[in-house]
């Protein structure tokens, strides 16, 4: 469901007067400010197909109303959260939650809406119903051959569905480890998933790249065969130039410095993306920026300065996805505030005076450089971003126009299949 072209131009025009004079400020500074507005129009964030229903946690779900109950139905969701922000321009799907019956029909749905595919999500910590042997114990940590062979059958599979789609990226996260001392030899365990993760990344092709998602825990308490980010860029180092490592922010131990892993993966050149959520505790897959939006801001801070350091393309050179799962929000409503989260942060971290950070950090001046971390930090940038939406066709206040507008009513309507979405 899409909304009226002129529903968007008469929720931007009652702003329009407010807009411009929010935004005034900063055009000032007119030479940086269109540097930034040419940077956001870029700026694509993947939507997870596995997001856009209601999830839940052990103790419960509580599905919505007129959720996707389909991949077109999901596409269709992509295609709205787009046309409100502009910057949700690509969907990276989970398989076996999202196998498209007729691949050239979804392309061509996606394309007709303005969405890529991004990475496409292998599933390995599952049984589903029509497979053979059990990842109860792991998959390509297995101790059984045949176990392991499966699993890699299957990411060769995903790689396939991926291909059809246009999609250039794999994401490989395994479930894999133990739950007691003793239960596994971590170096034979280590082993055998380089063998097989060596074997699917031979059946990558040659324009492909394959992120190695690492999680310091869960669904194993004890051990987990790709816990962290140094396991992850061993394996990433050893299977070649198109392995690299995938940050999801909630995967980490906590207080664990993230800004700094994330910079030291960019230095080696071995940074493959990112899965952006937030969390208090463990792996909440909560909205974007809404636990700790500065440590976000930091994150983007490393970025830019890692990105530009070594010249890289920021909109594709690395690759943007969200992660996360809505237990109490409206999914569209989270995904919305998750984007909106990821472009502030981006453009605060873009409004660093990095020649006086630098000039502060070679005289030692801790204070200083604090305060121009923070003078970006403190900075009200959505007018900015508010701008480069404008510019790109979109509304001025997505999630404002997505309530004006009725959607879920809407949706609810028309989708009476009371079928649940796939996914978590
Ligand atoms: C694991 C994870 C992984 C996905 C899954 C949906 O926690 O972050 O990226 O496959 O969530
Ligand atoms: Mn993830």
């Amino acid at each position: 469901m899409l909304l009226e072209k002129d529903t968007i131009l008469a929720h931007n025009e009652t702003r329009m007067h407010r807009h411009h004079q929010v935004v005034a400020p900063f055009r000032d500074n007119f030479e940086k400010f269109e540097k930034i507005i040419e940077l956001l129009t870029r700026f694509q964030v993947a939507i997870p197909s596995w997001a856009l229903g209601t999830g839940g946690t052990r103790f419960g779900r509580f599905p919505g109303k007129g959720e996707p109950g389909s991949l077109e139905e999901k596409l269709e969701d992509v295609g709205l959260l787009h046309q409100l922000n502009c910057n949700s321009g690509a969907i990276s799907l989970h398989i076996p939650w999202d196998i498209p019956e007729s691949p050239d029909r979804i392309r061509s749905q996606a394309e007709a809406l303005g969405i890529r595919f991004d990475a496409v999500n292998s599933n390995t910590f599952q049984d589903q119903a029509d497979q053979a042997l059990s990842y109860k114990f792991g998959s390509l940590q297995h101790v059984d051959k045949a176990v392991r062979q499966q699993a890699i059958q299957h990411n060769i599979e995903v790689i396939e569905h991926g291909k059809a789609l246009g999609s250039k990226s794999l994401t490989v996260w395994l479930s894999d480890g133990s739950c007691f001392p003793g239960q596994l030899n971590f170096r034979k365990a280590f082993q055998r998933t380089l063998e097989g993760l060596q074997e699917i990344y031979a059946s990558l092709p040659a324009d492909w790249k394959m992120f190695v998602e690492y999680k310091a825990f869960e669904p194993n308490f004890y051990s987990m065969s790709v816990g962290d980010w140094g396991q992850s860029l061993l394996y990433a180092q050893k299977l070649g130039p198109k392995a690299f490592t995938l940050v999801d922010l909630g995967h980490h131990l906590p207080n664990a410095n993230i800004e700094q892993i994330v910079s030291l993966l960019l230095m080696e050149g071995k940074l493959g993306g990112f899965h952006f959520n937030d969390s208090k505790y463990g792996d909440d897959d909560l909205t974007v920026g809404s636990i700790n939006p500065y440590q976000l801001f930091l994150i983007f801070h490393e970025l830019v300065e890692g990105m530009n350091a070594r010249g890289m393309h920021h909109a594709t050179d690395l690759g943007w996805m969200i992660d996360a799962s809505h237990n109490v929000k409206d999914p569209l409503e989270d995904l919305l505030q998750s984007v909106e989260a990821i472009l502030i942060a981006y453009t605060q971290a873009l409004l660093v005076d990095a020649e006086a950070l630098s000039a502060a950090q070679q005289q030692n001046d801790v204070a200083l450089c604090q305060e121009l971390l923070q003078e970006a930090f403190r900075t009200d940038v959505r007018p900015i971003v508010a701008e480069a939406r404008l510019r790109a066709g979109g509304a001025l206040q997505p999630l404002q126009l997505y309530r004006e507008s009725n959607v879920r009513r809407a949706l609810t309507g028309h989708r009476r299949s009371g079928k649940l979405a796939t996914g978590l």
